[in-house]
């Protein structure tokens, strides 16, 4: 590990060399702080932070990222802005979030049009490109990408037909959780993860879309007895980071960056199908009843999920359709 710059002067007089002889062998390290979202015990924030040990030992110390997880140094909603204008290097948020700015970046949250792990990683590899390119027109690069596991609708009372989810209150983090609530005649209110436990301590929600894991990470069952496994869609988290303080990296470091954010990718998209039952398990365990959708149910979800399929491919314009077009010929 590489001493800080500002302490360089004091140990050189210590030791009694000249500082020139000493800061020509030790560089000092790169110090990044990165915020994100959610919280310690989600499998993303395990994953980055597996992700950071790797670049700290694949530059020897030379990149040294720290994680501020749960929204402690940035909240969500800041953080693309705040990587964007420079105030961080690099930050997590949820790619949907980035809807009202361009509609592609809502892919992931269409109901049922990849709803499946294969199909979300086929959804994936159709869409980076677009989306990546999105990105740099703003000066960011995307380092990865991790899916949470599919998305289910959490209630008090059991939930049979969609017409028990009429006049709800109901909890959503994206534009897609909003307009399902809305179709299905509840009332939308956006709260971060962080803020689930008192918003509905307080009873200003109650009920909510998410998935598994969130909802054991949350502690569902304080205040939850029902989860329906609808598997609605797989929305993803990505890494991006400034291209302005990716280029002032050396081409070594950079390789390493890019080498652990591939691994990242790959060990995140296992970690969260490995969390998609783990979860289910601890929500069992600690009360909650799962059940999978009804007929009625399910074709009151399907009915939804085909109207909000035709206005974001109305909103998403031509990249979406591009998008689609090479989803549906890569799962022929
Ligand atoms: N957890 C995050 C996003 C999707 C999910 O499963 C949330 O509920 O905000």
């Amino acid at each position: 590990m590489s001493v800080s710059q500002s302490r360089l002067p004091l140990l050189a007089t210590a030791l009694g060399v000249g500082l020139a002889t000493l800061s020509t062998g030790a560089q000092a390290a790169t110090e990044w702080d990165m915020p994100t979202p959610y919280g310690d015990r989600t499998f993303h924030t395990v994953n980055i932070r597996e992700f950071t040990e790797d670049v700290r030992e694949a530059t020897e110390g030379e990149l040294d990222i720290t994680v501020h997880s749960n929204g402690s140094l940035i909240g969500h909603a800041e953080i693309k802005n705040s990587v964007r204008r420079g105030i961080v290097p690099m930050g997590e948020v949820i790619m949907s979030r980035l809807a009202n700015e361009n509609a592609i970046f809502e892919v992931d949250s269409v109901p049922f049009l990849a709803a499946s792990y294969a199909d979300a990683w086929t959804l994936w590899e159709a869409s980076r490109e677009i989306i990546a390119e999105e990105l740099e027109k703003q000066g960011l690069r995307l380092l990865f990408a991790v899916p949470w596991p599919p998305q289910g609708i959490y209630t008090n009372q059991a939930l049979d037909t969609g017409d028990d989810l009429k006049n709800l209150s109901m909890r959503a983090y994206n534009t897609a959780s909003e307009r399902i609530a809305q179709l299905v005649g509840a009332v939308p209110t956006q709260v971060e993860v962080p803020d689930i436990p008192t918003a509905f301590s307080t009873g200003r929600v109650e009920a909510m879309i998410t998935s598994p894991a969130t909802g054991a990470d949350t502690k569902a069952w304080d205040y939850l007895d029902h989860f329906n496994h609808a598997q609605l869609w797989l929305p993803k988290n990505m890494i991006i980071v400034s291209d302005k303080a990716f280029s002032r990296l050396s081409d070594d470091t950079r390789q390493a960056l890019l080498e652990a954010a591939a691994e990242a990718e790959t060990r995140g998209w296992e970690m969260s199908r490995q969390e998609t039952d783990d979860a289910i398990a601890v929500l069992k365990d600690n009360g909650i009843t799962v059940t999978e959708p009804s007929e009625a149910l399910a074709t009151k979800l399907q009915d939804v999920g085909d109207t909000m399929t035709e206005e974001w491919v109305e909103r998403a314009g031509e990249p979406g359709q591009a998008i689609l077009d090479a989803y549906s010929s890569a799962r022929d």
